[in-house]
């Protein structure tokens, strides 16, 4: 740091006002008071002059904005869990520590997946859309509008990390039955306690379940995972859910298999390449089929503090000379 008093540390976006203004009080901050979203050459202009980076999800800081790093930047304490945006390993190269907040974004991604799991089968945003809509509701029929039962069904969890486990547990409240698939099976007491059923076949375990939610992080290993191949592996009358990341999933395949009828719909809170989104998924959604969203898994005030809180916490125990606490290492990706 030189004999700079206060570390310089670069906010890419505009955080909530608790967290922004207890990062001016301990650092020399900068922030984004307007939130435009970085240009490359913003990020490459912060970088230069940056002690810590503070990105999001919304940044991409890529070998080659590393190669912009100043001698001085020595932390990026990601305001986010996914550190997909991130080249870790460059970045550790460049002897760049690299953290992330998990763990507080749990609860409030579970309920999404959770929103997401029942405004599908039952058909909450048509008949939603329905009430404010140019034809009036003309009264209840017996047969009208039907969705389908959640209870009872096969719900397979791809990724049963912390997030994968929190939708498990509000899932069996629902009547579902957990099955998961995961690099690695979870220890048994886990097992026990969510009743869940481990898949080592992916393929398998798509070809049996009548939901099937994306709980993994996006890594090269998880990229495209549910490939063409993988989603025709899925039963007729079968729903996706995903609030992970969109590169996870191949949309152009997942549209075309929702539109001929083989997937029977789809909820996602994430793209491929957002805040673009595929026109094929925009189609669907106007026919009820798929339901879209702004990539709101943790849109919660409490847990943006929460990650907040955690992004300082990084920051001044590294500051301090400590471990912090969210380290990512090349082991966890
Ligand atoms: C965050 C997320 O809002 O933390 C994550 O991995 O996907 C989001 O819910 C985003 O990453 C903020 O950077």
């Amino acid at each position: 740091m030189g004999n700079r008093k206060k570390p310089v540390v670069v906010v890419t976006r505009k955080l909530p006002d608790s967290v922004e203004t207890r990062m001016r009080e301990l650092f020399d901050t900068r922030l984004n008071i307007d939130d435009t979203p970085m240009t490359s050459a913003d990020l490459a202009e912060a970088m230069a002059d940056a002690d810590v980076l503070v990105p999001t999800v919304t940044d991409r800081v890529d070998a080659h904005a590393l190669g912009h790093a100043g001698e001085r930047l020595k932390l990026i304490a990601n305001f986010g869990n996914g550190v997909d945006n991130i080249d870790v390993g460059a970045a550790l190269a460049r002897g760049i520590t690299v953290t992330n907040t998990p763990g507080v974004l749990t609860e409030d991604t579970a309920d999404m997946t959770m929103a997401l799991m029942l405004a599908v089968p039952r058909r909450l945003t048509e008949g939603a859309n329905l009430m404010t809509g140019e034809n009036q509701w003309t009264g209840w029929t017996p047969t009208w509008m039907l969705g389908h039962r959640l209870s009872g069904k096969r719900l397979g969890i791809i990724g049963m990390g912390r997030i994968g486990q929190a939708v498990a547990k509000r899932a069996r409240a629902f009547g579902l039955q957990i099955h998961y698939h995961n690099r690695q099976r979870v220890p048994a007491r886990i097992e026990e306690a969510l009743e869940a059923t481990y898949w080592e076949s992916l393929d398998q375990m798509l070809a049996r379940m009548d939901i099937i939610s994306v709980n993994c992080p996006h890594t090269p290993a998880t990229y495209h995972l549910l490939s063409a191949r993988r989603l025709k592996l899925m039963q007729e009358g079968a729903y996706l859910v995903n609030t992970a990341r969109g590169e996870i999933i191949d949309e152009n395949a997942l549209a075309r298999l929702i539109e001929t009828g083989d997937i029977a719909g789809a909820g996602l809170d994430v793209f491929e390449h957002e805040p673009a989104v595929n026109p094929k998924l925009m189609r669907l959604a106007r026919t009820g089929k798929v339901l879209l969203l702004p990539h709101l898994g943790s849109a919660t005030l409490e847990g943006r503090v929460d990650m907040g809180t955690k992004v300082i916490i990084n920051i001044q125990t590294f500051m301090d000379g400590h471990r912090p606490p969210d380290r990512v290492l090349p082991s966890m990706l």
